[in-house]
């Protein structure tokens, strides 16, 4: 069994618990109150995904981190990141600032040198008007546009599919920690 640590994040009240509570338990309930995250949450599930290259399966453990975006808990976003191996950067496709969603792109991707194939950018939509096409604020990094309320299959195969881009990076560096072991050893 693989173990991921990822972090959701994004602009406030965007639906980034929401749609955590869905990749965790894939069932979602809203009393149409909103509790704002404090500080981060942490859920723990398994799923299963293939790795691109081979498409072996792979059965993994995702620790999802579900930060807060206020910035009144900015202090603790080092030890947020510490250690992570992938970045869900969720906004509100109806409501955002691209100056915003760069601004937790480098707090979260950039800061701790993950890849660009190491984030996944969600354009989401929570209402139920005519959802858009958005230009990826973040060049070179994938962005979907999800709507949970119509379209919940849709994000699951997409983030299954991050996933295994995830678990195959893992287990590239794993591959070549264990070349240098017995490079080292000869
Ligand atoms: N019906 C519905 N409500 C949503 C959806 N996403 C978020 N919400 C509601 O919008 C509010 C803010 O969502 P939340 O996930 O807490 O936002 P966060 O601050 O980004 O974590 C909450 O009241 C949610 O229940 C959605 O896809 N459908
Ligand atoms: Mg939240």
């Amino acid at each position: 069994m693989s173990t991921a640590k990822l972090i959701i994040v994004g602009p406030c009240k965007s639906g980034k618990t929401y749609f955590a509570n869905f990749l965790a338990s894939s069932t979602t309930a809203s009393s149409g109150e909103y509790y704002p995250t404090k500080g981060v949450r942490i859920l723990e599930f398994s799923s299963a995904t293939n790795l691109p290259q081979t498409g072996k399966p792979v059965d993994c453990e995702i620790e999802l981190w579900d930060c807060s975006g206020d910035r009144t808990y900015e202090a603790c976003w080092p030890a947020i990141t510490n250690g992570a191996q992938g970045v869900l950067l969720l906004y509100n496709q109806d409501q955002f600032e691209a100056y915003e969603v760069e601004s937790f792109y480098k707090d979260f991707v950039g800061k701790i040198g993950l890849k660009e194939y190491q984030c996944l950018l969600i354009a989401n939509k929570k209402s139920s008007v005519q959802g858009r096409t958005i230009p990826s604020p973040i060049p070179n990094v994938k962005q979907i546009h999800t709507d949970l309320g119509q379209d919940p299959d849709y994000v699951r195969t997409e983030f299954n599919e991050f996933l295994g881009r995830i678990f195959s990076g893992i287990k590239n560096v794993q591959d070549q920690e264990e070349l240098g072991i017995v490079g080292n050893t000869q």
